[in-house]
């Protein structure tokens, strides 16, 4: 297939939250026009995918966007040319989650965790969304606070029991995360951790990478190239760290690690929807306007792809295999200081759409008008 063809066909997840307020455990600066409901925020997305048009889901996240009716929720998305994508568990917002969720030493309160994931997935039963989405803060701050050993037997039964609940077409994505909440141990910590229990569990079992969830100098794109090769790899959760969990905009801090995190899913050709990747967002927008910021991350993400379809793979593994080093590393590097820019706002205008997404949005006059029409919009539930 050619570049444009591969990028034609790219799709890009943007999460509810993102739309919503946000902020840090400092302060919460809301901003005017964001979402009241989830009605709203699908809104919102569906104007990301109507500039972008390779932006055609939204994520949930549960209870953060419980309704009434999933299934009406569902069809207000198609409405708007969207559809609802991964939904994400919560088990980390609740007091009797203090020692753990599904990891907890009280029975009561794994309980408690299982079910809200099995409700997940009855929930998706409804969207028709085809993941589970799990993240767990769960994890101890102190030495001798509990067995680390046992916590992992505890986190396999409530993964098991979930796993079984699963429909033939849904998959379960595990995501880990290095720390925080907890800062001593975490029960996933790492994409080891993650990939053991998902090898455990089975084939409807797979791995979300959020690059911001790594120590600083981590490797993640050994770390897609690995999972790609064990068919382990489900999804990702994008965005941008300069320091921890960040979740700045994807592609601000390092857009090379992101050309090299794409290079690795082009060369495992796994970028086409069919390869089963999720290519999710997970950002919050503390500081600036919401909307224009998810179609400059849906865009970042599309131009580090262009660039590693650009790579020239023939030459590369010439290079490669005589031992070249120089050489090989000269044909990334070209591809990487391609300037792309031009080329996909050809593409969006063969597409009917205009070549530069975020001024097509700021001329709407869409914000003019949520501004006055949404007053009181939602937080998007932590942060406060
Ligand atoms: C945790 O830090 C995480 O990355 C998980 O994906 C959560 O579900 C998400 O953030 C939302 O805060
Ligand atoms: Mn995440
Ligand atoms: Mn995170």
């Amino acid at each position: 297939m050619n570049i444009t063809d591969a990028l034609k066909r790219q799709r890009i997840e943007t999460p509810s939250w993102a739309y919503a307020n946000s902020g840090t455990r400092f302060k919460v600066f809301p901003q005017e026009g964001v979402p009241r409901d989830p009605y709203e925020k699908i809104d919102d997305a569906a104007q990301v995918h109507k500039y972008t048009g390779i932006a055609p889901t939204v994520a949930l996240h549960i209870p953060w966007d419980r309704v009434e009716d999933y299934a009406d929720l569902a069809a207000y998305a198609g409405e708007r040319g969207v559809a609802l994508g991964a939904v994400n568990s919560n088990v980390f917002q609740d007091n009797d989650y203090k020692l753990g969720s599904v990891t907890n030493p009280d029975a009561g309160v794994r309980r408690k965790a299982t079910d809200h994931l099995l409700e997940c997935v009855d929930i998706m039963d409804r969207t028709g969304s085809r993941d589970l989405k799990l993240w767990f803060s769960d994890g101890t701050n102190y030495p001798g606070q509990d067995d680390i050993r046992t916590r992992q037997d505890r986190l396999a039964a409530a993964l098991r029991e979930v796993y079984d609940r699963l429909g033939d077409d849904q998959r379960m994505l595990l995501e880990y995360k290095l720390f925080e909440p907890a800062f001593y141990t975490t029960d996933v910590p790492d994409w080891g951790t993650a990939y053991a229990h998902c090898l455990e569990l089975g084939p409807k079992a797979q791995v979300v990478i959020d690059t911001g969830h790594h120590a600083p100098g981590t490797n993640i794109e050994f770390i897609v190239a690995f999972l790609l090769r064990a068919g382990k790899l489900g999804a990702f959760d994008f965005n941008s760290r300069f320091y921890a969990d960040d979740d700045l905009m994807v592609g601000a801090a390092d857009p090379f690690q992101l050309f090299r995190i794409m290079y690795e899913i082009v060369r495992g050709d796994a970028l086409r929807p069919e390869a089963g990747i999720a290519f999710m967002l997970d950002q919050c927008h503390n500081i600036e306007a919401k909307i224009p910021a998810i179609i400059r991350s849906v865009l970042n993400v599309q131009e580090a792809t262009a660039k590693a379809l650009l790579v020239d793979r023939d030459a590369l593994r010439a290079a490669q295999d005589s031992g070249d080093v120089l050489s090989a590393n000269a044909v990334l590097m070209d591809a990487y200081n391609t300037d792309v820019r031009p080329m996909l706002a050809d593409l969006r205008t063969e597409l009917g759409l205009d070549p530069d997404p975020v001024a097509a949005y700021h001329r709407s006059g869409y914000f003019d008008r949520i501004r006055t029409e949404r007053v009181g919009g939602e937080q998007a539930g932590w942060g406060a």
